[in-house]
């Protein structure tokens, strides 16, 4: 343990604390910009600097470690000057149209800059406007905000691996680039939205498509469905500063009523058409020698990356859709029927923890009712500024059921939301098919947890089946490696894009930490625990699609609806 003085009170703590996390347990809290919980990024923006005694220069807090008998100051008159002057200059060379700008409020630029009461700049604004990247339809990228912090480029460098962003130039030339002088959608990007909840600013953000939705809602001609994705549930509420983990499932229903969609469903039910799908598709690969592992398909992010980086393994892919755009087609077909309405009537609306889910949406093939399947996938970022912009008490809301019959799912469905979770609601109901007995535990802890890889096996009647779990491309990109080695000894891996599965998704409220995503999962698993059916195969809703319109798993018309291919 290392003893030492912050503000003359004595602290003890043990050795390699910084003297950020040092001065947090005695309560003082020092602004910082850069700095971001499960990071490496270290001192990049000085924001945290403190007074050490017997050091002539200013220390950055937030990389300097803690040592024996240290005296560290933590505001003074250098402190105050320093940390004014790194925000003056920080907003002398940024775009401060603060309201038009789709962080006012949330900004953390702006917060600081309050919290340093600066009210006025003695730096010339010198910033030279550069062209906004409005390329994908997942993000944008505005330059013209970046404070040059880094987080977008550990995000996209160390946790996804996929490394599209990065620093170039040096001293006031310093820049953050995607691939020199490409715009996102030519630099190999996958649309994951890592970076831009990692963004202090608005450098990098969600295309807002919510005007598309009012308009929408506001058109008597559409009927307007929404389905909600099975992280939302757990995460919206923070969004109406409720604690993370909150589950929020009857107020979620409540809110989007509200709000004028006419019909409030679930993706929960087509995770549970998923399971039915992937299952059986699982069950003919391994029976009639299909290619395997069989990996799940259902994560944007993630198939946009295996197309980009690894397209010589697409076979090992399901060729099921994902559940949302398994909705979209189920919601323009089926349910039109039964609604005697025709698809381009109906606009499909889902709301998602995701940014490449926009990107999915819009890919041409997705489009088997006709007309485009999901017309609209909004983030759980723009469902609040949804809710915020209609006036409603989140909170305040009563606990609403979900409608009938694209609203009906199990816990088996809702657990798609963590990672591990689409492993296990496929094994719920694959061991129940193929062995015709009654799972004697639901619960497969061993796919669970923020561990990077999980590995499994369960056996089938007799034929052992090993499974494996990676969350985040970086765990994925070690799978995959195996499998392009020989290596693999799986049957069925699930990858999720996002670390710690959707309730890690790029759409999801900013900042997410990993004990957010924590936090967020044990919710995930109280919302099943808390279902009267847990099996997929046990959805009456499902069973009752298949009995009047797709005959069984993997019918000519399930695979016209519900299955896809990949290209590269
Ligand atoms: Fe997911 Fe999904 S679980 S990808 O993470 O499979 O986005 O929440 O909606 O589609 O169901 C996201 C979350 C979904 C889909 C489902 C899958
Ligand atoms: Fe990198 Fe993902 Fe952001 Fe694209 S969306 S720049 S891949 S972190």
């Amino acid at each position: 343990m290392v003893n030492l003085t912050i503000d003359g009170r004595k602290v003890t703590v043990p050795e390699n604390t910084s003297i950020l996390d040092a001065a947090k347990k005695v309560g003082i809290d020092i602004p910082t910009l850069c700095y971001f919980p499960d990071q490496n990024i270290k001192g990049n923006c000085r924001v945290c600097v403190v007074e050490v005694e017997g050091s002539r220069t200013l220390a950055a807090s937030c990389s300097t470690p803690v040592s024996e008998g240290m005296a560290v100051k933590t505001w003074s008159k250098n402190v105050m000057n320093a940390r004014r002057t790194i925000v003056q200059l920080m907003l002398a060379d940024h775009d401060e149209d603060c309201n038009n700008c789709i962080k006012n409020g949330v900004c953390e630029l702006q917060s600081l800059a309050q919290r340093l009461n600066i009210q006025y700049n003695p730096f010339k604004n010198i910033l030279e406007l550069k062209p906004i990247d409005t390329s994908t339809p997942s993000l944008i990228r505005n330059p013209n905000k970046c404070v040059k912090c880094g987080r977008c480029v550990d995000m996209c460098q160390e946790t996804q691996q996929v490394g599209i962003l990065f620093d170039a130039y040096r001293g006031v030339d310093s820049e953050i680039v995607s691939g020199l002088g490409k715009y996102l959608s030519d630099a190999g990007c996958i649309l994951c939205g890592q970076c831009s909840t990692a963004c202090p600013v608005a450098a990098i953000y969600e295309n807002d498509e919510t005007d598309k939705v009012w308009q929408a809602i506001f058109d008597p001609s559409k009927r307007v469905i929404v389905q909600t994705a099975p992280a939302i549930r757990v995460s919206i509420a923070e969004e109406f500063d409720m604690p993370p983990g909150t589950v929020a499932l009857g107020q979620l229903a409540a809110a989007l009523r509200r709000l004028g969609f006419d019909d409030v469903f679930d993706t929960d039910f087509a995770a549970d058409l998923t399971i039915m799908e992937e299952g059986h598709e699982l069950l003919e690969r391994l029976q009639h020698g299909g290619t395997l592992p069989m990996i799940t398909s259902c994560s944007p992010g993630w198939i946009n990356f295996i197309e980009q980086y690894y397209p010589d393994l697409l076979s090992h892919l399901s060729t099921c859709k994902s559940p949302q755009q398994m909705f979209g087609a189920v919601a323009k077909t089926y349910y039109a029927q039964k609604i005697g309405l025709k698809p381009e009537d109906i606009f499909v609306v889902s709301i998602m923890p995701c940014t490449a889910k926009k990107y999915e949406s819009g890919r041409p093939e997705m489009s088997d009712s006709g007309v485009r399947d999901v017309d609209v996938a909004l983030t759980t970022r723009e469902l609040a500024r949804m809710i915020r912009q209609a006036g409603i008490d989140f909170a305040a809301l009563p606990e609403e059921p979900f409608d009938e019959p694209l609203g009906i799912s199990t816990g088996a469905g809702a657990i798609f939301g963590a990672t591990g979770g689409v492993m296990e609601a496929a094994l719920r109901t694959v061991y129940e098919v193929v062995t015709g007995n009654a799972l004697p535990v639901l619960d497969f802890t061993d796919g669970r947890g923020l561990k990077g890889i999980k590995e499994a096996s369960m056996d089938l009647d007799g034929a052992n089946v090993n499974v494996a779990v990676a969350h985040g491309i970086a765990n994925a990109k070690k799978l995959l490696e195996l499998i392009r080695n020989g290596a693999a000894d799986y049957q069925f891996i699930e990858i999720m894009c996002c670390p710690g599965g959707c309730i890690g998704g790029g759409g999801q409220p900013y900042r997410t930490t990993n004990a957010i995503r924590q936090q967020r999962i044990e919710a995930i698993y109280e919302v099943d625990k808390a279902m009267p059916l847990r099996k997929s195969h046990e959805n009456p809703a499902v069973q009752a699609l298949y009995k009047e319109f797709l005959e069984k798993p993997l019918s000519e018309k399930s695979h016209h609806l519900l299955h896809t291919t990949y290209s590269n």
